[in-house]
Formats: structure tokens, C-alpha cells, sequence
């Protein structure tokens, strides 16, 4: 493929609980990606969203609702807010038209002011408010912060959301088509089934199988010509040869009794059947591999 002039980069949303974060993704790929919920803190993991057209290619960093830290998790879900900011191309500040400014966006907006990265107000709920009402509320975040853009939109109606891409994708780089273009996400759930199948692993093994084994889930999606069925495949990851053995176990008898329950537990949580396909590898060291950390998700 020709790439000249093809733009590509990485793109953070950030922003309090419930201002339309999932929702945005959501529109901007066509399809429900994010956990979508009333409750706030129900997206837990990163969530990577990828939009492609001809000109270029956006991935979006879904993030946890920034938050002052109250546990470990809450410690790692800021750190990922903080990460996310510093190694995307810009930087989008959801707000809510139809809420006041209140702390919890000032204390983003100190977030955003302790980074380098361009930083787009992106006004939504529009649909909620009046249009007199936009220009007050405008002004009062200009103040806080020089924003490079200022684009309201409605994610739930899609308004305005395809000003906002080409915005975007003027912004960004030259850069390659880093995904496929029908891969349109990391399924937010990856994060928790691999999670369901660490788990029976070490509960299955007991004190067998240290806490050093990792989960990465290489593939999940609907099967083709049936898409009440999911296929997940997913890799265990040990340190060590005899632990790969335990976990096999006799003529694959562990592995299978892993396998069936993790399933189960990932039928309920997905409400659907699904087809499990794991496998087990041996890295040598892998926690001191920080490339690697990346890619298993949350551990401590
Ligand atoms: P998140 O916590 O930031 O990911 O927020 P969600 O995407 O889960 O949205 C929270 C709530 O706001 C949901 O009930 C959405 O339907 C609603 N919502 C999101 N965007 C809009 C919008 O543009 N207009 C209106 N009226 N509601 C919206
Ligand atoms: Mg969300
Ligand atoms: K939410």
C-alpha cells in the first residue's frame, strides 16, 4: 500500500464518569464496543478503539473516569489516565453540556496542564442544552486551559462527530495503517476474561502455580456464520517449564478442567456460548519484560 500522506496516530478520551465517553467510541466505530452503563467506573481497562478511512487511521484510548485514588486499582487506573496522556498524539476532554464545571473536571484539567500533548475541548450532550448556553460554559473552560480546539458535538446523535474525525486526522501524522481495517477493537471484555481465566488457574493449582503466570488474550470475536458464538484464544503464560506441566497436567487433564470452568464463567459474564482455545507458553521472566506488561493488562 501506497502510504504517502496517510495520517495515523493515537488519540486519548478522558473525561468525568457519564459524560459520553463509551458513547462516542461507540459512534465513531459503528458498533457497541464499550461496557455502556449509568454506573460510573464500568470501563476498568483501557479500551483501544481503532476508526479508519482512506485518509488515515485514529486510535482511541478509552480511559476510567479520572478520580482521586481510594485503592491499588484506583492507584493503576490514574496511572493509565496519566500514561495514556503522555503517549497519544492529542488528547480529547469530554465534558458534559448539561453539567456544571466542577472538581472533578478541574482536577483533569491539572492532569492536562502537567502534559505536553494538544488537548481538545470536546463539548457533548449538545442536544441536552440550548445554543445560548454553549458560549457561557465555553468561556469558562477557556479560561482554565488553552484548548487547541473547541468541537461540541452530540455522540448519542452523532452531531458534528465527523467534524471532529477530520479535525483529527488533519492534526495527526504521516503514519501507517497500524490495524486492519475491520479490526475495529480491543473488546473491553478482554480484560476481564482474561482475568476469569487467571483465576481457575490459581485456584485450580493451588500453591502449585505462582502468582507469576499472565493471561493474554490473542483473539476474540464472533464466529463468522454464527454470531451467538465467540471464540476466544487464549495464551497462559508461566516462567517455567514445570509450571507449564502442572498446568497441562495429565494427558491434559488440568488444562481441560481450566478450560471448561473459565468457560462457563465467560458464557455468563458474556451472555453467550463460546469457544475457548488456550494454550500454554512458557516466557521466561516475562515481569521484568515491560514491553510485555503492556500488553497483559493490570498486574501488580
Ligand atoms: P462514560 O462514562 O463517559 O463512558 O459515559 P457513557 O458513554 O456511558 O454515557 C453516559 C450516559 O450519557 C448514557 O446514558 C448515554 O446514553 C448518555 N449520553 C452520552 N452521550 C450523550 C449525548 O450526546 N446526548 C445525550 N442526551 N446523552 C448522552
Ligand atoms: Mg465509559
Ligand atoms: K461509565
Amino acid at each position: 500500500m501506497d502510504n504517502k500522506g496517510y495520517k495515523s496516530g493515537f488519540v486519548a478520551i478522558v473525561g468525568r464518569p457519564n459524560v459520553g465517553k463509551s458513547t462516542l467510541m461507540n459512534y465513531i466505530v459503528g458498533q457497541k464496543v464499550a461496557i455502556m452503563s449509568d454506573k460510573p467506573q464500568t470501563t476498568r481497562n483501557k479500551i483501544r478503539a481503532v476508526y479508519t478511512s482512506e485518509e488515515g487511521q485514529i486510535i482511541f484510548l478509552d480511559t476510567p473516569g479520572v478520580h482521586k485514588p481510594k485503592s491499588k486499582l484506583g492507584n493503576y487506573m490514574n496511572r493509565t489516565v496519566e500514561n495514556a496522556l503522555r503517549e497519544v498524539d492529542v488528547i480529547l476532554f469530554l465534558v458534559d453540556a448539561s453539567e456544571k464545571l466542577g472538581p472533578g473536571d478541574e482536577y483533569i484539567i491539572e492532569k492536562l496542564k502537567e502534559v505536553r500533548t494538544p488537548v481538545y475541548l470536546v463539548i457533548n450532550k449538545i442536544d441536552k442544552v440550548h445554543p445560548d448556553e454553549l458560549l457561557p460554559f465555553i468561556d469558562q473552560y477557556k479560561e482554565l486551559y488553552p484548548f487547541e480546539e473547541i468541537v461540541p458535538v452530540s455522540a448519542l446523535q452523532g452531531n458534528n462527530v465527523n467534524r471532529l474525525m477530520e479535525q483529527l486526522l488533519a492534526r495527526l501524522p504521516e503514519g501507517p495503517q497500524y490495524y486492519p481495517a475491520d479490526q475495529i477493537t480491543d473488546h473491553p471484555e478482554r480484560f476481564v476474561v482474561a482475568e476469569l481465566i487467571r483465576e481457575k488457574v490459581l485456584h485450580l493449582t493451588r500453591e502449585e502455580v505462582p502468582h507469576s503466570i499472565a493471561v493474554v488474550i490473542e483473539q476474540m470475536k464472533p464466529r463468522e456464520d454464527n454470531e451467538h458464538l465467540i471464540d476466544i484464544y487464549a495464551t497462559i503464560y508461566t516462567e517455567r517449564p514445570t509450571q507449564k506441566g502442572i498446568l497441562v497436567g495429565k494427558q491434559g487433564s488440568m488444562m481441560k478442567e481450566i478450560g471448561m470452568r473459565a468457560r462457563e464463567d465467560i458464557e455468563r459474564l458474556l451472555g453467550t456460548k463460546v469457544y475457548l482455545n488456550l494454550w500454554i507458553k512458557v516466557k521466561k521472566d516475562w515481569r521484568n519484560q515491560e514491553n510485555l506488561f503492556k500488553n497483559f493488562g493490570f498486574y501488580d
